[in-house]
């Protein structure tokens, strides 16, 4: 059949609105109908070229909501007319990360989905006969995408997925990073760095922690209004300060966070994170992605002291299980996605969505096919 979709050509350009060939789904697989689609930072930092596993022609975008269209043999678990959310962190439940009981980062497909290629080393994507590969394993910037069985979360169909599609990635890893990696109890001091989709949605997901105080930091200004009234109590500009960032909080927080996270994908920022911990419990967990080949330091001490350093990909949250009850949160009032969505417009215009996130102008565009 043909898709109507943004291709990433080649690195740093923009994305060439086109009609191409897509192949239907192979046994396992799923052929689904994207509704909608938010443009999320990591879809910039692949397009940017810095990404090691960024490989082109691509179609990116990976926060989508759909439908799906058609199953390929052996599928079992989906139907058409099933509403669905794509999971760039699939749920097989049989790989060992699966059943560990301790991590959502599913195997299964982790190999060939991070060389752009479906789980039998093919694209289902073409042009003129060349391939073009997949991304993340969800390539939502396509009115029509493939997807591997296990990476579709059936969601609830009373749910609207040109809104719900933003918990494909950026309100999800925010909320999951709180509540699933930090764990962040009651009356805790948090410190959020960077406040676009997913450092809001932190902030989000502290406030259901209940925690004390929430603390955050963003080097443009604008973003502290939406902060404010999502929960922060303290609004930070680094440039407004002489002394280091983490400095500044320590004097803040009589003593540093509880917890803090890092939401931008700055290694000096994660440090800062670490940093800005208080002596003794403070944990500090990174989400924002950093480019290849930038590594984070801190002197042990920091560790020595008592401050953890930890990670969280897609909030910890395992997608098929776990994530159709953040979109019954979300249908319950539970979770907010409204003041996260600053634009909404059509693929034709979906570059506009990277101008405005680079001139730091939205938080989160949505594509409406
Ligand atoms: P975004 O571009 O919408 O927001 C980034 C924010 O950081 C902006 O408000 C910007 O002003 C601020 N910022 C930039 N430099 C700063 C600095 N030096 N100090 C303080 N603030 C600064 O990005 P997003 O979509 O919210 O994504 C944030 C990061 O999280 C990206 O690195 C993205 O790739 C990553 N991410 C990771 C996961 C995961 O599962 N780990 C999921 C989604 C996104
Ligand atoms: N290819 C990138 C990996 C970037 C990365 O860490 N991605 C996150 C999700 S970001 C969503 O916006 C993730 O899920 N990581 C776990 C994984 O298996 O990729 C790079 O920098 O190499
Ligand atoms: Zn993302
Ligand atoms: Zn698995």
């Amino acid at each position: 059949m043909k898709t109507r979709a943004a291709i990433a050509w080649e690195a740093g350009k923009p994305l060439a609105i086109e009609e191409i060939d897509l192949a239907g789904p192979k046994a396992g697989e799923v052929l689904v109908r994207i509704v909608a689609t938010g443009v999320c930072h990591t879809d910039a930092y692949t397009l940017s070229g810095k990404d090691p596993e960024g490989i082109f022609p691509a179609i990116l975008g990976h926060e989508g909501g759909g439908v799906v269209e058609e199953v390929g043999a052996g599928v079992t678990t989906v139907q058409p007319g099933d509403h669905v959310i794509p999971l760039y962190v699939p749920e097989c439940g049989e790989c060992k990360f699966c059943k560990s009981g301790k991590t959502n980062l599913c195997q299964a497909v982790r190999s060939t989905q991070g060389k752009g290629l479906m789980p039998d080393s093919s694209t289902r994507f073409s042009k003129d006969g060349n391939s073009i590969y997949h991304y993340m394993g969800t390539s939502t910037f396509s009115e029509y995408t493939v997807v591997p069985e296990i990476a579709l979360a059936k969601i609830n169909p009373a749910a609207p997925l040109e809104k719900v599609c933003l918990l494909g990635c950026g309100i999800t890893t925010g909320i999951g990073a709180v509540l699933n990696t930090a764990k962040v109890e009651a009356g805790a001091t948090v410190v959020v760095f960077g406040l676009g989709g997913v450092g809001l949605s932190v902030v989000q997901g502290a406030v259901m922690a209940q925690a004390g105080r929430i603390v955050v930091v963003d080097i443009n200004p604008d973003k502290f209004e939406l902060a404010t009234q999502l929960g922060a109590t303290d609004c930070i500009n680094p440039k407004d300060y002489d002394d280091p960032i983490q400095q500044v909080i320590i004097d803040l927080t009589d003593g540093g966070a509880d917890y803090s996270f890092e939401c931008v994908g700055n290694v000096e920022l994660m440090r800062a994170a670490l940093e800005c911990c208080h002596k003794g419990w403070g944990e500090s967990t990174i989400i924002g992605v950093a480019e290849g080949g930038k590594e984070i330091s801190t002197r042990p001490f920091q560790l020595v002291t008592g401050r953890v350093w930890r990670g969280s990909a897609f909030g910890g949250v395992k997608g098929r299980s776990q994530l159709p009850d953040f979109v019954d949160r979300f249908l319950a009032g539970d979770i907010q996605i409204d003041p996260m969505i600053t634009q909404t417009m059509a693929l034709d215009e979906i570059n506009t969505a990277f101008d405005l996130m680079h001139a730091g102008q939205s938080i989160r565009s949505v594509v409406l096919y």
